[in-house]
């Protein structure tokens, strides 16, 4: 019989499929494993992960720079980290709290998420602490708060996915971003459901569709409001749920009477019949789904697009109905979990708020200080980054599990931002582009040789077990942040053991919106996960929630009328195209990991720009030019990949290179204004052909 290995899940999506890992002659080796999400699929990012762990580019050593010109040099713990603290103090001393800001991650795991909020506002006192969650589902986040009362991703199973009689999918790429989701897609069309599928492009999970709507980019909006006011006047909306779940709908209705089907395909491009089959395939539906990905979100009116698709799912009686519901897919690997315990400026543990007197009150007995001595609020990422060694800006920062040289938008001027630091330290596996800037860079152990919990898209807590033994000279995140509260006389305990982390979690977060009181790493492992809220240790979990209440004060879900408004930045002559970004199936985000996987360099080995026969014969370029990709924050030198699957007006690049070759010198940084999300998915440039 062959050995099981070691249950666990992969290193990358939100999806955190299970996996095995199996020692085979002093190599781990990658196995199926039959849990509830993913059914023993996996995609060719989870199969060729454990080449992560023994890649000949992992950090070892701590390297240190003398000052800010001179190279990197390997150094000791003790050294590395007594930098890091002296710095810390010079920078406080001088210039107070608030001058030294932290930088999270969505990858990283609920322990370190939680561990890293603490450490911002007990031990550094600072307000300044945000992550690239915001870049993520900010907007679904912000939008599913006001709708619902709390945001979890998903509110509902997978499994419910299956039996849906239609989907709505908006601004979402699954069949490339989370291949084995696409099996409850074909479950549910082997049901007998229908697809709908909205994107600029043809992508391979658009092609899957029943019916793709190929919206013109950052008009999502108008076509929810569209659909609204169909569905208001064919006579489909659900009056009783309507009346007895939600609150506001007047306004809405109101708002949806200007959204008129000519109207609507003027803005959006999608033609009158093509939404009337729409709305005929939502509502004709017994058990239906609206469900949004950044396509959708990453605007700087993502907020009110997710708003506009959650009004015309409450008008369709959805949400809170068994089998059927909005959700939002979340992205990385811990963004569910990442979003809960206190890594977010607005935030403290629990999905609680941190202006909110008795959640600072909660925590605090917790954390063993004093409820005034947690900062208030902080600046959100970009603002964050934005503000880097400005006039009353951090003038150092500490990152932890994110590449924003590479992710953040308009990263030209974030690399300058960076560049004007008094000091940078970064926590990473491999040498980022970030981390290649700091001043100090503490290398890491990485998901397989440490535990910790992880919650996924579903918001079902999982655990990570740990599988091998981290290469000497590494130690964990835990242990980084542990080592350097004892540097700074941080009150309070610093655990670095995970599992007594997460008890510590468990306590701060017991009473919270995110409840894990109830959970622990043996119920993990013996049942599949555990769904929040999990109040008690005898609480079965919540894998579905608001069906008979909404977490708002008096129960209902609240309808929130938004309107249509130009994306930030239109085309005109100079810039005459859209670009938008997003991901290829065999890179991760912003590429530190998977370029370094044989296998997925092969297959994707050069940054492109996906470009229309019609648009490549006007600027008259052919299949493997380079081309530069110019706007008005930058531009980006790639080759160009003619194809017919996306819009002869846009074009598509993915964002997983550095360097001159990265799409974020070209992104425009315009936010939301209520999630603070960029504008990650449109901007207007040109194209030129570079000699
Ligand atoms: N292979 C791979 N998988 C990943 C990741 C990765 O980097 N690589 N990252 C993970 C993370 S963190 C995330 S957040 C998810 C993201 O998962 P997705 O949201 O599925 O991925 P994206 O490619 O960012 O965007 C999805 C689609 O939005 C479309 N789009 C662009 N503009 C618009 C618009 O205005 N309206 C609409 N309706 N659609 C638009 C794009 O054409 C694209 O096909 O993926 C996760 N999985
Ligand atoms: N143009 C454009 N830009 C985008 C997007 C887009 O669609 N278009 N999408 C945005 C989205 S949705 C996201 S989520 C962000 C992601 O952007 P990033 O945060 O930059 O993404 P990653 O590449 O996942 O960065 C994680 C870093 O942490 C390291 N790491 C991994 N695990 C650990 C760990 O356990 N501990 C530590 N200390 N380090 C670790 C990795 O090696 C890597 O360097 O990008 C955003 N940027
Ligand atoms: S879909 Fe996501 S979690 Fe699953 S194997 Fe691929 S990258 Fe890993
Ligand atoms: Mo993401």
């Amino acid at each position: 019989m062959p050995v099981p290995g070691v249950f666990t899940h992969c290193p990358y999506c939100a999806l955190q499929c299970g996996m095995s890992l199996r020692d085979a002659e002093g190599q781990l080796l990658v196995g199926t494993r039959d849990f509830p999400t993913n059914r023993g699929g996996l995609c060719q990012k989870g199969w060729t992960s454990a080449e992560l762990l023994a890649s000949p580019d992992r950090l070892t050593m701590p390297l240190v720079r003398a000052y800010r010109a001179a190279p990197l040099k390997p150094a000791s713990w003790d050294e590395a980290l007594a930098r890091v603290a002296a710095e810390i103090r010079r920078s406080q001393s001088v210039y107070g709290p608030d001058s030294v800001a932290v930088f999270g991650g969505g990858g990283l795991t609920n322990e370190k998420a939680y561990a890293l909020g603490k450490f911002a506002r007990v031990a550094l006192g600072t307000s300044n602490i945000d992550y690239n969650g915001r870049f993520c589902m900010s907007s679904a986040a912000a939008a599913g708060a006001r709708a619902f009362g709390v945001d979890r991703g998903l509110p509902f199973p997978l499994p419910d996915l299956a039996v849906a009689d239609t989907i709505l999918l908006v601004g979402s790429n699954v069949a490339e971003t989370m291949p084995p989701f696409t099996r409850w897609l074909s479950d549910q069309q082997d049901n007998g459901g229908a697809l709908v599928v909205v994107d600029p492009r043809q992508t391979p999970t658009a092609r899957r569709a029943t019916l793709h709507l190929q919206v013109t980019p950052g008009t999502d909006l108008a076509l929810a409001n569209g659909l609204l006011h169909i569905a208001i006047a064919e006579g489909h909306v659900d009056e009783p749920y309507i009346a007895a779940r939600t609150s506001g709908f007047g306004d809405v209705r109101r708002v949806a009477a200007a959204y008129w089907p000519e109207r609507v395909e003027r803005i959006t491009g999608v033609t009158v019949a093509e939404q009337r089959a729409a709305v005929r395939l939502l509502a004709g539906a017994e058990r239906a789904m609206v469900l949004t990905s950044r396509g959708a979100e990453q605007h700087s009116k993502g907020t009110d697009t997710v708003s506009a698709l959650i009004n015309l799912a409450l008008a369709l009686g959805l949400p809170g109905t068994e089998g059927s519901g909005y959700g939002c897919l979340t992205g990385q690997g811990n963004g569910q979990g990442g979003r809960e315990h206190g890594q977010k400026a607005d935030q403290l543990p629990g999905y609680r708020r941190i202006d909110d007197p008795a959640a600072r009150e909660h925590v605090a007995a917790v954390w063993g200080v004093d409820p005034a001595r947690i900062p208030g609020p902080g600046r959100s990422a970009f603002e964050l980054l934005d503000a880097l060694g400005t006039a009353g800006g951090p003038r150092a920062l500490l990152v932890m599990g994110s590449n924003v040289a590479v992710s953040a938008p308009s990263s030209g001027r974030i690399g300058r931002r960076l560049g004007s630091l008094d000091f940078l330290a970064v926590c990473d596996l491999f040498l980022s582009e970030t981390a290649a800037s700091a001043d100090v860079v503490l290398p890491v152990a990485q998901w397989a040789e440490e535990s910790g919990t992880m919650t996924n898209l579903e918001g079902r807590v999982l655990l990570r077990q740990r599988a091998a033994v981290p290469p000497p000279g590494v130690r964990t995140d835990l242990e980084v942040i542990a080592a350097l509260a004892l540097l700074l006389d941080a009150p309070g305990q610093w655990n670095a053991e995970p599992e007594a982390v997460f008890d510590e979690l468990r306590r701060a977060s017991a009473g919270g919106p995110a409840d894990y009181a109830g959970i622990s790493y043996e119920r993990i492992a013996a049942e599949d996960g555990v769904f929040w809220p999990c109040p008690a240790a005898d609480h079965p979990g919540t894998p579905r929630m608001f069906l008979n209440a909404f977490a708002t004060p008096d129960g209902r879900a609240r309808f929130v009328p938004v309107e249509h408004r130009p994306v930030a930045e239109d085309l005109d002559a100079e810039y005459p195209v859209y670009l938008t970004t997003g991901r290829l199936m065999e890179h991760y985000q912003s590429g530190t990991q998977t370029r370094r996987v044989r296998a997925l360099r092969e297959a994707q080995p050069e940054p492109v720009v996906e470009v229309h026969p019609d648009l490549a014969e006007a600027c008259r370029l052919n299949e493997g030019d380079r081309v530069r990709v110019v706007s008005r924050r930058g531009a980006a030198e790639v080759l160009v990949r003619i194809t017919e699957t996306v819009r002869p007006d846009t074009v598509f690049m993915p964002f997983h290179w550095g360097g001159s070759s990265s799409a974020n010198l070209v992104t425009n940084p315009a936010l939301d204004p209520v999630s603070k999300m960029p504008e990650f998915k449109v901007c207007a440039v040109r194209l030129e052909a570079v000699a």
